[in-house]
């Protein structure tokens, strides 16, 4: 199968690419390097070094004794999306070129806006191209979890039936976002489903939990690493927590602390897109797979950091600083995941063991940690603003 990987320089777009490779697909990779630059732009860097994107291909090739095709280019530019699948006609695409940062969108207007306008136009770029150039490719597209915010009843997996006075229908489930990057994805979803009704496309739609984890098997050396982002604007609170215990810093859950999220290793999401891959939509087919493994809240999170840190002889304390986002502290959350166990998914990796990977991991990197030992701190609020300042482009 051909795959092109849009967003292949990044977190989990990188270690895709050495999936795909080592299951023998041929791999075409697309990237702005926008997530280098903004983590600059927040003044911290990757826990792992991660090596110019040359080096990264020189690594590949000596690893794998072939490599990918690569791309350098925005899909903010039609033209340049309009010749890449022409060119390549690729089978599948999974497109995780978007700005993925909730707190980076929070930062002021010009970071909400960025993200909406390069999210949305990416997509659609995306949809047209597809349309025009290879209607019969599988578009896997990366959603979030988030999508459906936290409401106070089960979530389904896209859709539900609802009777209203008297008549009932399927319709897609209720989206209530929690931050604009959040709030993107909710209008991709909306995109992806109405231009797979219009023109025939097949595409599945991912409601990613939050992923964690460095590894996967075929990160078999330093130059093959993928990001560990840890700061305040980029890392997700797992990484962060991770980070502060090995700093002597208090772990933050933010206000009460029972915040849950889905939760699924990195392993185990590689798993879930080739499952997706292998097993595309029909033509006209949208349809949503809830991905996570387990539920957890930030406080268990916490918890279970802790007590790993201490396994390392650390001394990891606990602090609850008020939340600077706007969400539910505590509430329920039952989100379905079935339809990737149905095309036999099934969990390879735990929390714990991870979490212990990743603190063997980082204490090789220490030295970059307390060099952005500042940036961990939390500055983002989601209800009050700082003075704007232009995202990095
Ligand atoms: N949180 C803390 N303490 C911290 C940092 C965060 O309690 O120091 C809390 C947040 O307030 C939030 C929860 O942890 O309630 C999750 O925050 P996060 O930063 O780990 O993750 P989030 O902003 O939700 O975004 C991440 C990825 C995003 C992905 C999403 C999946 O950055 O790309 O879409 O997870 S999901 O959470 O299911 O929406």
């Amino acid at each position: 199968m051909k795959v092109l990987v849009t967003g292949v320089d990044g977190y989990s777009g990188w270690p895709l690419a050495l999936r795909l490779l080592a299951e023998g697909h041929e791999v075409v990779g697309l990237d702005n390097f926008a997530t280098r630059r903004r983590v600059r732009e927040v003044g911290s860097w990757s826990a792992t070094p991660i090596p110019s994107f040359p080096r990264r291909l020189a690594a590949v090739q000596a690893a794998f004794g072939r490599s990918l095709t690569f791309y350098r280019g925005d899909l903010g530019n039609y033209r340049f999306v309009d010749d890449v699948l022409a060119r390549e006609r690729p089978d599948a695409i999974v497109h995780l070129a978007e700005q993925r940062s909730a707190p980076y969108s929070m930062i002021d207007v010009h970071h909400a806006v960025a993200t909406q306008v390069e999210n949305l136009t990416g997509t659609l770029h995306l949809l047209y191209a597809i349309r025009d150039r290879c209607p019969e490719a599988h578009l896997v597209k990366m959603g979030t979890m988030g999508e459906y915010g936290t409401p106070n009843v089960e979530i389904p997996e896209g859709f539900f039936e609802i009777e209203y006075r008297g008549r009932r229908d399927t319709l897609p489930f209720p989206r209530s976002a929690g931050s604009w990057y959040h709030w993107s994805k909710v209008f991709d979803s909306g995109d992806v489903m109405y231009a797979t009704r219009i023109w025939q496309l097949r595409s599945t739609d991912v409601m990613q939990g939050v992923i964690y984890g460095i590894r996967t098997p075929e990160i078999t050396q330093d130059a093959l690493l993928t990001r560990f982002d840890f700061d305040e604007t980029w890392g997700t609170a797992l990484n962060r927590f991770i980070v502060q215990a090995i700093l002597g810093l208090p772990i933050t859950p933010y206000g009460k602390g029972g915040q849950t999220r889905g939760f699924i290793a990195l392993e185990d999401s590689m798993q879930s897109l080739l499952l997706a891959l292998r097993n595309p939509a029909k033509p006209g087919e949208y349809r949503v797979f809830n991905q996570f493994d387990a539920a957890y809240s930030v406080n268990q999170l916490a918890e279970t950091v802790a007590a790993i840190a201490r396994e390392f002889g650390l001394s990891p304390t606990i602090e609850h600083p008020p939340d600077p986002r706007v969400e539910a502290e505590e509430h329920f959350y039952a989100p379905q995941h079935d339809h990737l166990a149905a095309l036999g998914y099934r969990r390879s990796r735990e929390l714990g063991e991870v979490i212990r990977e990743i603190f063997r991991d980082l204490r090789r990197f220490r030295r970059r940690l307390e060099a952005k030992r500042l940036q961990v701190l939390p500055r983002t609020q989601w209800r009050s603003a700082p003075p704007t300042r232009s995202p990095t482009e």
